[in-house]
């Protein structure tokens, strides 16, 4: 008895234009904590009093610390199996794109092209004044931020809670869940919008929606298939079963 639904592995197996949104949870096995599990980045913080302008300004060398702290465990952490399958996908679906609410890089690392950064990257920074992007560290010193030729300081380059995302990315995604076949929502709590709306706009639209996380969440009850477990066991298990279907047919 298959894990997975009859209708999956079908509608998988004909499908031409696929679309994921992925959140922390498809980087926990690779060892990056999640932001709201048991050992989350957040237990000590709310998400406020560090991913946000007003937390900087006011404290700007915590805020610094964690990203430092977090850019630290992500630059020793490679992609896992889940990052891996969906590299494999892209190469086989005639359209595929990954919209990640993730900073961590790992699905490029995975050799994933088509992949849109909704939150941005935690690997580059950019000044607050002018945007300009400096690849070097925005800490001085003391741990606080650098300032720029402009008067500005340098940030992580990451979209903060009260700031707009990136409206290409935005957009581009919101257009690929409208005209997905099926739709992905992969180790996320999807309680941070607008990209938890993504996966919804898919089953309004139309998409076969499968959500795969270790736990319930605020869409579940919008998907149609909702499969628990972890990602870096589910992906590679359903990927094998949609293959052997596309070899029984042809
Ligand atoms: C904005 C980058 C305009 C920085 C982050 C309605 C519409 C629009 C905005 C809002 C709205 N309602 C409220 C808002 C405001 C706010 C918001 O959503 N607040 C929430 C908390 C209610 N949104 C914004 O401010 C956004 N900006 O919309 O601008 C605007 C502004 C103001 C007011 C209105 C409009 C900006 C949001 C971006 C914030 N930046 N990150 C950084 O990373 O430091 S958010 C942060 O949360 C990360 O990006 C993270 O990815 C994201 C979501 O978290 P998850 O990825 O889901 O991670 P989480 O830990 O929660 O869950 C992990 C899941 O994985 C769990 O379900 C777990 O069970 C599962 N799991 C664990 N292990 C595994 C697994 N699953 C599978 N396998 C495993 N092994």
């Amino acid at each position: 008895m298959s894990v997975f639904s009859d209708t999956l592995v079908q509608r998988l197996a004909v499908a031409v234009r696929v679309g994921v949104l992925t959140g922390a949870g498809i980087s926990a096995e690779s060892g990056i904590d999640t932001f709201r599990g048991a050992r989350g980045l957040w237990k000590k913080f709310k998400p406020e009093e560090l991913a946000s302008m007003d937390a900087f300004l006011k404290n700007p060398q915590l805020v610094l610390q964690w990203y430092e702290y977090r850019r630290r465990i992500i630059k020793s952490v490679k992609p896992n199996p889940a990052h891996h399958v969906l590299m494999e996908m892209e190469k086989h679906f005639a359209h595929f794109a990954i919209s990640t609410q993730n900073i961590d890089s790992l699905h490029f690392k995975a050799g994933s092209k088509n992949v849109l950064e909704l939150h941005g990257n935690i690997l580059k920074n950019r000044c607050t004044r002018c945007g300009c992007s400096n690849f070097h560290p925005e800490t001085g010193q003391n741990g606080q931020p650098q300032k720029c030729g402009c008067g500005g300081l340098f940030r992580p380059d990451v979209v903060w809670f009260g700031e707009m995302l990136p409206e290409d990315a935005l957009t581009e995604s919101f257009e690929i869940a409208g005209r997905a076949d099926v739709y992905f929502s992969i180790g996320t709590s999807a309680v941070v919008y607008p990209a938890a709306m993504l996966p919804v706009t898919a089953a309004d639209a139309g998409a076969y929606v499968v959500e795969i996380n270790t736990e319930k969440t605020a869409i579940t009850n919008r998907t149609h298939e909702s499969i628990r477990g972890k990602a870096g066991e589910i992906l590679p298990a359903l990927w094998r079963v949609v293959k052997s279907r596309l070899e029984e047919t042809i």
